[in-house]
């Protein structure tokens, strides 16, 4: 069985990681697989993105016993090679990835998630900063990303103290967007996917990118770009369609174009 199980369903695609047995932690196998699969995804059928995990785990980050392997790829490869490419495929894919938080999320299995444009959580789900616990520092753009969700204090001392933190928590610190309950939360993803694929891909793919530059843009800077990619939204079909089908007072059929 593939350590990445790959589906399309109308226009989302499923990635699942799939070594239940090892709490779907990566092996290099596994890494690149996803890469490839992140990478297929570029093709413009698929509208949406959908990561979760097999079993009841989401992700347990690294595969441990891979690392001490003589045989394996090394400490020198593991970030460039595995994670970086990984994370940076999700933030750059010009689309919305959803990360669907099963159950634990650790180390880069956390910090993957939390680099998606949505992220849903079963009840039952967790997330910890693994890394601190084994003598690592957060890795997968997490001393990026979370200090950014959820301020610095917080972000500095789950980092430092690797505790876990239940996903009711985690969405009220604003690590994540909603919790189900855990019978719910695969067809709410589904839900929530399904309406994403049906929206004006190309403004929501838009969206991300300038989000990201806010990071370090200044406000005026800001403004330009919001300038700069609403006229690129602004010459996209799907805005035709949107304005004509709301002054026609109809449902708009968003193309993604
Ligand atoms: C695992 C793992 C695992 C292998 C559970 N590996 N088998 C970057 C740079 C370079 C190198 C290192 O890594 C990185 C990025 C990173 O991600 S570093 C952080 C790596 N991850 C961790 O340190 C997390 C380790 N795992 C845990 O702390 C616990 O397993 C969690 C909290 C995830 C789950 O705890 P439990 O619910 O108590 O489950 P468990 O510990 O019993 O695990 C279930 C099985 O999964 C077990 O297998 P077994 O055969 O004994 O039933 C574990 O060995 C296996 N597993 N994580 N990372």
């Amino acid at each position: 069985m593939s350590s990445i199980l790959f589906e399309i369903k109308k226009s989302v695609a499923f990635i699942t990681l799939n070594r239940p047995e090892k709490f779907n932690a990566f092996n290099r196998e596994m890494a690149l697989l996803m890469q490839f699969k992140l990478d297929a995804c570029a093709d413009p059928a698929i509208r949406a993105v959908v990561i979760t995990g097999a079993g009841k785990a989401f992700c347990a980050g690294q595969d441990l016993a891979e690392v001490t392997d003589p045989h394996g790829p090394g400490m020198e490869r593991i970030l460039s090679e595995h994670y970086n490419p990984l994370v940076t495929r999700i933030r750059k894919l010009e689309k919305p990835v959803i990360a669907v938080v099963n159950g634990v999320a650790a180390g880069a299995g956390a910090n993957i998630a939390l680099c998606c444009d949505i992220v849903l959580a079963a009840r039952s789900a967790s997330f910890i900063q693994a890394f601190s616990k084994i003598g690592l520092i957060p890795d997968s753009g997490g001393t990026h990303t979370l200090p950014r969700l959820i301020g610095w204090q917080k972000a500095s001392a789950l980092m430092m103290l690797g505790e876990k933190v239940g996903a009711e928590e985690a969405e009220r610190l604003g690590m994540l967007y909603k919790v189900f309950p855990d019978d719910q939360l695969s067809g709410e993803a589904i839900k929530i996917a399904t309406t994403l694929s049906d929206m004006p891909t190309r403004g929501l793919a838009y969206t991300k990118q300038v989000l990201q530059l806010s990071y370090t843009n200044t406000f005026d800077e800001q403004l330009q770009d919001e300038d700069v990619f609403q006229q690129r939204a602004a010459r996209t079909a799907d805005f035709k369609e949107g304005v004509s089908a709301f002054l026609e007072k109809r449902t708009p059929q968003f193309k993604g174009e």
